[in-house]
């Protein structure tokens, strides 16, 4: 099946990060496909990405990067693909500087930012997914499914456990 979801990051060293976003996805079944995409290392990659997002049938773009984290917004300025930016957490300034990045986009050219880290890109996929169900009834109803599973696992009352 081809990808409907692309997950693009700036580095290897990302993945373990963006893995979370593809978890989820798998859980979903949505096809996916993950890239190394530099903004800074690879441009020409990142605009031959964005220039053949839509005609390759991508429908949503998740993109994830670190510190100058560019990847997100540049993508957003060559595609009208949505794309979703995920801040990767950082050592030296804990991922704020990857959210501020990401996250003040100029008007015209946006980018749906999420939380930093794992979480954030937890729910880039469900995000993603999200946005694939509003035309896809069979993938609402998984999603329809994981979020009350999820609900269902959340215990009354805390435990010393
Ligand atoms: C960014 O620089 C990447 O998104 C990554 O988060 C960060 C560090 O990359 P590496 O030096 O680990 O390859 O472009």
């Amino acid at each position: 099946m081809a990808p409907r979801v692309g997950i693009i990051m700036g580095s290897q060293s990302d993945w373990p990060t963006m893995k979370h976003a593809a978890d989820v996805l798998d859980e979903l079944d949505v096809a996916y496909e993950a890239k190394i995409v530099s903004a800074h290392r690879t441009p020409d990659r990142l605009w031959d990405y964005g220039r053949t997002a839509l005609e390759r049938g991508l429908h949503v773009i998740i993109a994830g990067a670190g510190g100058a984290a560019h990847l997100p917004g540049m993508m957003a300025s060559k595609t009208r693909v949505p794309v979703i930016g995920v801040p990767v957490q950082t050592k030296a300034l804990s991922g704020v500087d990857s959210l501020y990045s990401i996250v003040q986009m100029p008007r015209g050219f946006p980018v749906a930012t999420m939380a930093i880290g794992a979480a954030g890109a937890a729910n880039a996929g469900l995000m993603a997914a999200g946005i694939l169900a509003v035309s896809d009834e069979v993938l609402g109803a998984r999603l329809d499914a994981w979020r009350a599973a999820l609900s269902a696992s959340i215990p009354d009352e805390p435990s010393d456990a």
